[in-house]
Protein backbone atom coordinates (compact mmCIF):
# COMPACT_ATOMS: atom_id res chain seq x y z
CA UNK A 1 0.00 0.00 0.00
CA UNK A 2 1.40 3.18 -0.80
CA UNK A 3 1.30 6.89 0.94
CA UNK A 4 2.05 10.53 0.60
CA UNK A 5 5.03 9.80 2.80
CA UNK A 6 6.42 6.64 0.62
CA UNK A 7 6.46 8.91 -2.07
CA UNK A 8 8.25 11.86 -0.75
CA UNK A 9 11.16 9.32 0.80
CA UNK A 10 11.45 7.84 -2.72
CA UNK A 11 11.75 11.58 -4.06
CA UNK A 12 14.44 12.03 -1.27
CA UNK A 13 16.47 9.20 -2.37
CA UNK A 14 16.49 10.11 -6.22
CA UNK A 15 14.87 6.90 -7.10
CA UNK A 16 13.09 8.00 -10.50
CA UNK A 17 11.76 3.74 -11.00
CA UNK A 18 10.28 3.76 -7.71
CA UNK A 19 8.90 7.21 -8.02
CA UNK A 20 7.75 6.14 -10.84
CA UNK A 21 6.22 3.35 -9.43
CA UNK A 22 4.33 4.41 -6.40
CA UNK A 23 3.07 7.77 -8.47
CA UNK A 24 1.09 5.36 -10.64
CA UNK A 25 0.25 3.32 -7.11
CA UNK A 26 -1.31 6.46 -5.72
CA UNK A 27 -2.79 7.14 -9.06
CA UNK A 28 -4.38 3.73 -9.34
CA UNK A 29 -5.95 3.88 -5.97
CA UNK A 30 -7.83 6.64 -6.52
CA UNK A 31 -5.97 9.26 -5.06
CA UNK A 32 -6.44 13.19 -6.23
CA UNK A 33 -3.89 14.38 -8.86
CA UNK A 34 -2.95 17.26 -7.26
CA UNK A 35 -2.35 16.00 -3.55
CA UNK A 36 0.06 13.27 -5.02
CA UNK A 37 2.04 16.74 -5.91
CA UNK A 38 1.08 18.56 -3.24
CA UNK A 39 1.54 16.17 -0.10
CA UNK A 40 4.02 13.71 -1.85
CA UNK A 41 6.61 15.14 -4.43
CA UNK A 42 6.57 18.34 -3.19
CA UNK A 43 7.21 17.61 0.63
CA UNK A 44 9.90 15.19 -0.92
CA UNK A 45 12.03 17.75 -2.76
CA UNK A 46 11.30 20.44 0.04
CA UNK A 47 12.76 18.06 2.24
CA UNK A 48 15.99 17.87 -0.19
CA UNK A 49 16.42 21.52 -0.38
CA UNK A 50 16.76 21.29 3.68
CA UNK A 51 19.24 18.26 3.83
CA UNK A 52 21.30 19.88 1.13
CA UNK A 53 21.37 23.04 3.15
CA UNK A 54 22.54 21.41 6.20
CA UNK A 55 25.23 19.54 3.72
CA UNK A 56 23.97 16.46 4.07
CA UNK A 57 23.27 16.38 0.31
CA UNK A 58 25.46 17.64 -2.49
CA UNK A 59 24.38 19.10 -6.06
CA UNK A 60 24.25 15.27 -7.88
CA UNK A 61 21.84 13.98 -5.20
CA UNK A 62 19.55 17.85 -5.86
CA UNK A 63 19.67 16.94 -9.45
CA UNK A 64 18.48 13.12 -9.17
CA UNK A 65 15.91 13.93 -7.03
CA UNK A 66 14.86 16.97 -9.22
CA UNK A 67 15.17 14.37 -12.25
CA UNK A 68 12.68 11.65 -9.89
CA UNK A 69 10.01 14.64 -9.31
CA UNK A 70 9.97 15.32 -12.68
CA UNK A 71 9.32 11.71 -13.47
CA UNK A 72 6.12 11.42 -11.07
CA UNK A 73 4.61 14.86 -12.40
CA UNK A 74 4.73 13.61 -15.59
CA UNK A 75 2.85 10.50 -14.80
CA UNK A 76 0.10 13.41 -13.01
CA UNK A 77 0.44 15.81 -15.65
CA UNK A 78 -2.57 13.77 -18.01
CA UNK A 79 -5.28 13.83 -15.52
CA UNK A 80 -4.63 17.09 -14.83
CA UNK A 81 -5.29 18.02 -18.64
CA UNK A 82 -8.18 16.12 -18.33
CA UNK A 83 -9.89 18.67 -16.32
CA UNK A 84 -9.50 21.40 -19.57
CA UNK A 85 -11.64 23.95 -19.21
CA UNK A 86 -11.35 26.52 -22.52
CA UNK A 87 -10.69 29.91 -21.63
CA UNK A 88 -9.38 33.09 -23.34
CA UNK A 89 -6.24 34.08 -21.36
CA UNK A 90 -2.55 33.94 -22.03
CA UNK A 91 0.55 34.02 -19.88
CA UNK A 92 4.53 34.19 -20.86
CA UNK A 93 5.94 32.93 -18.14
CA UNK A 94 9.67 31.82 -17.70
CA UNK A 95 12.70 31.48 -14.69
CA UNK A 96 14.89 34.59 -14.91
CA UNK A 97 18.36 35.37 -15.94
CA UNK A 98 20.74 33.07 -14.23
CA UNK A 99 18.12 30.75 -12.90
CA UNK A 100 17.84 26.56 -13.94
CA UNK A 101 15.10 26.16 -11.78
CA UNK A 102 12.05 24.84 -13.51
CA UNK A 103 10.27 22.28 -11.09
CA UNK A 104 7.58 25.49 -9.75
CA UNK A 105 7.33 26.87 -12.87
CA UNK A 106 6.45 23.82 -15.03
CA UNK A 107 3.87 22.36 -12.11
CA UNK A 108 2.62 26.45 -12.62
CA UNK A 109 1.86 25.80 -16.38
CA UNK A 110 0.48 22.52 -15.97
CA UNK A 111 -2.16 23.92 -13.40
CA UNK A 112 -2.89 27.15 -16.01
CA UNK A 113 -3.18 24.80 -19.20
CA UNK A 114 -5.20 22.35 -17.31
CA UNK A 115 -7.73 25.33 -16.72
CA UNK A 116 -7.83 26.19 -19.83
CA UNK A 117 -4.83 29.23 -20.29
CA UNK A 118 -2.52 29.47 -23.30
CA UNK A 119 0.85 29.12 -22.19
CA UNK A 120 3.90 30.79 -23.63
CA UNK A 121 6.79 29.06 -21.69
CA UNK A 122 9.99 30.93 -22.17
CA UNK A 123 11.94 28.06 -20.16
CA UNK A 124 14.55 28.93 -17.93
CA UNK A 125 17.77 31.33 -17.77
CA UNK A 126 15.69 34.01 -19.77
CA UNK A 127 16.81 37.20 -20.28
CA UNK A 128 15.29 40.85 -20.02
CA UNK A 129 14.79 41.37 -23.51
CA UNK A 130 13.23 38.15 -24.24
CA UNK A 131 10.61 38.75 -21.66
CA UNK A 132 9.83 42.01 -23.78
CA UNK A 133 9.89 40.83 -26.54
CA UNK A 134 7.29 38.22 -25.81
CA UNK A 135 5.13 40.28 -24.21
CA UNK A 136 4.91 42.48 -27.95
CA UNK A 137 4.62 39.21 -29.57
CA UNK A 138 2.00 37.32 -27.82
CA UNK A 139 0.04 40.18 -25.89
CA UNK A 140 -0.59 38.33 -22.74
CA UNK A 141 -2.58 39.14 -20.00
CA UNK A 142 -0.23 37.80 -17.28
CA UNK A 143 3.67 37.33 -17.24
CA UNK A 144 5.14 35.30 -14.76
CA UNK A 145 8.24 35.13 -13.62
CA UNK A 146 9.83 32.41 -11.69
CA UNK A 147 13.48 32.56 -9.53
CA UNK A 148 14.49 30.31 -6.67
CA UNK A 149 17.92 31.99 -5.83
CA UNK A 150 17.79 35.14 -3.96
CA UNK A 151 20.74 36.25 -6.24
CA UNK A 152 18.43 36.39 -9.10
CA UNK A 153 15.53 38.11 -7.83
CA UNK A 154 16.86 41.07 -8.86
CA UNK A 155 16.63 40.22 -12.75
CA UNK A 156 12.45 40.57 -11.94
CA UNK A 157 13.01 43.51 -11.04
CA UNK A 158 14.97 43.98 -13.97
CA UNK A 159 12.46 43.02 -16.25
CA UNK A 160 9.13 45.15 -14.33
CA UNK A 161 11.95 48.36 -15.09
CA UNK A 162 12.04 46.93 -19.09
CA UNK A 163 8.58 46.68 -19.64
CA UNK A 164 7.97 49.91 -17.39
CA UNK A 165 10.01 52.07 -19.96
CA UNK A 166 9.00 50.23 -23.03
CA UNK A 167 5.37 51.00 -22.22
CA UNK A 168 4.46 48.05 -22.06
CA UNK A 169 2.48 47.67 -18.89
CA UNK A 170 -1.16 48.74 -19.61
CA UNK A 171 -3.15 45.44 -19.87
CA UNK A 172 -0.52 42.81 -18.96
CA UNK A 173 -0.46 41.72 -14.76
CA UNK A 174 2.55 40.57 -13.61
CA UNK A 175 3.09 37.85 -10.83
CA UNK A 176 5.97 36.37 -9.53
CA UNK A 177 7.10 33.57 -7.67
CA UNK A 178 9.18 30.82 -6.37
CA UNK A 179 10.83 29.83 -3.00
CA UNK A 180 12.68 33.02 -1.66
CA UNK A 181 10.03 35.25 -3.06
CA UNK A 182 7.60 37.05 -0.35
CA UNK A 183 4.76 39.37 -1.19
CA UNK A 184 6.49 42.22 0.46
CA UNK A 185 9.39 41.63 -2.54
CA UNK A 186 6.66 41.78 -5.01
CA UNK A 187 5.52 45.06 -4.05
CA UNK A 188 8.94 46.50 -3.50
CA UNK A 189 9.46 45.75 -6.99
CA UNK A 190 6.32 47.10 -8.65
CA UNK A 191 4.87 43.31 -9.54
CA UNK A 192 0.90 43.25 -9.48
CA UNK A 193 0.90 40.16 -7.18
CA UNK A 194 2.76 37.52 -5.45
CA UNK A 195 1.72 33.71 -6.10
CA UNK A 196 2.88 30.80 -3.16
CA UNK A 197 2.25 28.52 -5.00
CA UNK A 198 0.64 26.52 -8.64
CA UNK A 199 -3.17 27.12 -7.15
CA UNK A 200 -2.88 30.42 -6.06
CA UNK A 201 -1.17 31.81 -9.59
CA UNK A 202 -3.88 30.06 -11.60
CA UNK A 203 -6.39 31.42 -9.02
CA UNK A 204 -4.98 35.00 -9.54
CA UNK A 205 -4.47 34.64 -14.02
CA UNK A 206 -8.55 33.83 -13.68
CA UNK A 207 -8.99 36.70 -11.83
CA UNK A 208 -6.75 39.35 -13.96
CA UNK A 209 -9.89 37.75 -17.11
CA UNK A 210 -12.73 38.77 -14.66
CO1 LIG B 1 18.79 24.46 -6.18
N1 LIG B 1 18.74 25.74 -4.70
N2 LIG B 1 20.53 25.14 -6.71
N3 LIG B 1 18.74 23.06 -7.53
N4 LIG B 1 17.27 23.80 -5.32
C1 LIG B 1 17.50 25.83 -3.93
C2 LIG B 1 16.56 26.87 -4.53
C3 LIG B 1 18.02 26.22 -2.47
C4 LIG B 1 17.01 27.00 -1.62
C5 LIG B 1 18.52 24.94 -1.72
C6 LIG B 1 19.01 25.25 -0.31
O1 LIG B 1 20.08 25.76 -0.15
N5 LIG B 1 18.18 24.94 0.70
C7 LIG B 1 19.29 27.05 -2.85
C8 LIG B 1 19.07 28.56 -3.03
C9 LIG B 1 19.62 29.39 -1.90
C10 LIG B 1 19.33 30.83 -2.08
O2 LIG B 1 19.43 31.41 -3.12
N6 LIG B 1 18.97 31.45 -1.01
C11 LIG B 1 19.73 26.38 -4.14
C12 LIG B 1 21.04 26.46 -4.69
C13 LIG B 1 22.08 27.17 -3.83
C14 LIG B 1 21.38 25.92 -5.95
C15 LIG B 1 22.74 25.99 -6.68
C16 LIG B 1 23.45 27.35 -6.60
C17 LIG B 1 23.60 24.84 -6.11
C18 LIG B 1 25.02 24.80 -6.63
O3 LIG B 1 25.25 24.61 -7.79
N7 LIG B 1 25.95 24.99 -5.71
C19 LIG B 1 22.36 25.63 -8.12
C20 LIG B 1 21.95 26.87 -8.96
C21 LIG B 1 21.72 26.54 -10.41
C22 LIG B 1 21.07 27.73 -11.12
O4 LIG B 1 19.88 27.87 -11.11
N8 LIG B 1 21.89 28.60 -11.71
C23 LIG B 1 21.14 24.77 -7.88
C24 LIG B 1 20.76 23.72 -8.71
C25 LIG B 1 19.66 22.90 -8.50
C26 LIG B 1 19.36 21.65 -9.35
C27 LIG B 1 19.67 21.83 -10.84
C28 LIG B 1 20.17 20.50 -8.81
C29 LIG B 1 17.84 21.42 -8.98
C30 LIG B 1 16.85 22.11 -9.97
C31 LIG B 1 16.34 21.18 -11.03
C32 LIG B 1 15.22 21.82 -11.81
O5 LIG B 1 14.49 22.70 -11.38
N9 LIG B 1 15.12 21.37 -13.05
C33 LIG B 1 17.72 22.14 -7.65
C34 LIG B 1 16.65 21.93 -6.72
C35 LIG B 1 15.75 20.75 -7.01
C36 LIG B 1 16.46 22.75 -5.58
C37 LIG B 1 15.43 22.58 -4.45
C38 LIG B 1 15.87 21.43 -3.57
C39 LIG B 1 13.99 22.35 -4.86
C40 LIG B 1 13.39 23.41 -5.81
C41 LIG B 1 12.05 22.91 -6.26
O6 LIG B 1 11.92 22.37 -7.33
N10 LIG B 1 11.03 23.01 -5.36
C42 LIG B 1 15.54 24.00 -3.73
C43 LIG B 1 15.15 23.99 -2.25
C44 LIG B 1 13.74 24.50 -2.04
O7 LIG B 1 13.27 25.38 -2.73
N11 LIG B 1 13.05 23.98 -1.07
C45 LIG B 1 16.84 24.50 -4.20
C46 LIG B 1 9.70 22.45 -5.58
C47 LIG B 1 8.84 23.44 -6.36
C48 LIG B 1 7.46 22.82 -6.59
O8 LIG B 1 8.69 24.59 -5.54
O9 LIG B 1 10.05 26.02 -7.12
O10 LIG B 1 9.16 26.96 -4.95
P1 LIG B 1 9.00 26.06 -6.10
O11 LIG B 1 7.66 26.44 -6.88
C49 LIG B 1 6.38 26.62 -6.27
C50 LIG B 1 6.13 28.04 -5.76
O12 LIG B 1 7.30 28.72 -5.35
C51 LIG B 1 5.37 28.71 -6.87
O13 LIG B 1 4.60 27.65 -7.39
C52 LIG B 1 5.39 26.45 -7.42
C53 LIG B 1 4.48 25.27 -7.33
O14 LIG B 1 3.77 25.21 -6.13
N12 LIG B 1 6.10 29.33 -8.00
C54 LIG B 1 5.49 30.26 -8.80
C55 LIG B 1 7.32 29.09 -8.50
N13 LIG B 1 7.54 29.84 -9.57
C56 LIG B 1 6.43 30.57 -9.80
C57 LIG B 1 6.12 31.51 -10.80
C58 LIG B 1 4.88 32.11 -10.76
C59 LIG B 1 3.95 31.80 -9.75
C60 LIG B 1 4.24 30.88 -8.76
O15 LIG B 1 4.60 32.98 -11.75
C61 LIG B 1 3.31 33.42 -11.92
Amino acid sequence: MSNYQELSDVVIKGDIKKVKEVTQKLIDAGNDPLSIINEGLIPGINEVGVRFKEGDLFVPEMMRSAQAMKGGVELVKPLMAAENIPTSGKVVIGTVKGDLHDIGKNLVIMMLESSGFNVVDLGVDVPVDKFVQAVKEHNPQVVGMSALLTTTMPVMKAVITALDQENLRSGVKILIGGAPVTPEYADEIGADGFASDAVVATDMCKQVLI
